[in-house]
């Protein structure tokens, strides 16, 4: 391997954009961060691909996923979650570092073989769960392992969106189960389960229940509908290993929440509010004090603060992705196989996600 990390990207919509950003960003801002060279876009349409690949700033394209994978030190696969499996194992079988997006992959049995073949590797495996990385969350991590809320007692989590609020907005393969594996639980509650496990501890049992409402969408451009074959919305009831009970929701349909990523926790000494979209604060009650104090999280002491701006100048859910790049660049040129979060982690939000989905099934508590 050269000093250089070469970089392929599988996928290069939305969170090819995020993670190209990201990589471009470090040299400036993380001068420590390994030097990466933005080398490969793999995609089966040549022609997108090519575009985006020049639009990202990437050198060239190729349409087979294993060709890109052999040419590269580095393997970021942000397709579709039915492409996370096959690929992912392809790169650590062949020890290429493996940035996978969320959730791991659509079934458990696929996250089940993915951490395997991490374990087995010598490369490093991560998930992509951006949220750990806002410098807020990483403050209320530090709070409670400090024992500044006590022992915890209850974990609110809520992920809200409204884009399919609209019964004619169009099908995409996020709505497709073989594709997605599930829907707003997945792609939107494999987040809170993550922060969740990040922060508190390990779910053990849950009570799930799933909700789809409309059960076909428009196909853009052809006069035609697909059917809807995961959940629009999921909530759980939960118990956490140590003694702790949560909350959690998601969905793609609450009218005029748009990203609203928020998670509270209270402890037998304090709390502490978060939510993404005021995601430079924190809302911390203490033990003496009697009500929630706003914490500006833009300190230069504060978690990755101190490579950006002043203090007050506010970070944006764009550098979520540059911190969790950072971090997992610097553990991939180190061999840090134990990273986290990591292919382990990623798996133990899978189990959860597919405990909310038995229990839903058999409208009973089940074990994760
Ligand atoms: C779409 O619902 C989405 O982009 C998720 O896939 C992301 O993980 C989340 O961060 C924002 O919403």
């Amino acid at each position: 391997m050269s000093a250089e990390l070469s970089v392929g990207i599988l996928g290069y919509k939305f969170m090819g954009k995020a993670h190209a950003n990201a990589l471009q960003r470090l040299p400036t801002f993380f001068p420590d961060a390994p030097e990466t060279s933005l080398d490969v876009v793999c995609g089966r349409d040549e022609d997108a691909a090519s575009e985006a690949a020049e639009r990202l700033g990437f050198d060239r394209v190729v349409t087979d996923w294993a060709d890109a994978i052999d040419q590269v030190d580095v393997f970021y696969n942000l397709g579709p979650n039915s492409v996370h499996v096959e690929p992912s194992v392809y790169a650590l079988e062949n020890d290429v570092h493996v940035l996978c997006e969320k959730p791991l992959a659509p079934t458990l049995e696929g996250a089940e073989r993915m951490a395997e073949a991490a374990a087995e590797s010598d490369a490093v495996a991560a998930t992509a769960f951006n949220y750990r990385f806002v410098p807020a969350i990483q403050y209320a991590k530090n709070l409670i392992e400090a024992g500044e809320l006590g022992e915890i007692r209850h974990v609110r989590a809520n992920y809200l969106q409204d884009w399919l609020s609209d019964p004619e907005a169009p099908w995409t393969w996020r709505m497709d189960a073989d594709t997605a594996g599930s829907g707003a639980l997945g792609d939107l509650g494999a987040h809170s389960i993550d922060l969740a496990r990040f922060l508190v501890d390990d779910l053990t049992s849950v009570s799930g229940h799933l909700q789809t409402f409309v059960d076909e969408r428009p196909v853009p451009g052809e006069d035609e509908t697909r059917p809807v074959t995961v959940d629009d919305a999921y909530s759980a009831q939960v118990e956490f290993a140590n003694g702790a009970m949560g909350t959690f929701e998601a969905t793609r349909y609450a009218n005029g929440r748009k990203n609203a990523n928020t998670i509270e926790i209270n402890g037998s000494k304090g709390s502490v509010k978060f939510d993404l979209e005021r995601l430079n604060e924190l809302d911390v009650l203490l033990e003496d004090d009697r009500g929630f104090q706003r914490v500006l999280v833009t300190d230069e002491d504060d978690p990755y603060v101190e490579h950006w701006w002043p203090p007050g100048h506010v970070l944006g859910w764009e550098h979520t992705f540059v911190h969790e790049n950072y971090e997992f660049l610097s553990a991939a040129a180190a061999g840090e196989t134990d990273y986290a979060p990591g292919f382990v982690e990623g798996l133990g939000v899978q189990r959860a996600l597919d405990a909310i989905e038995r229990s839903d099934a058999k409208r009973e508590w089940v074990d994760v």
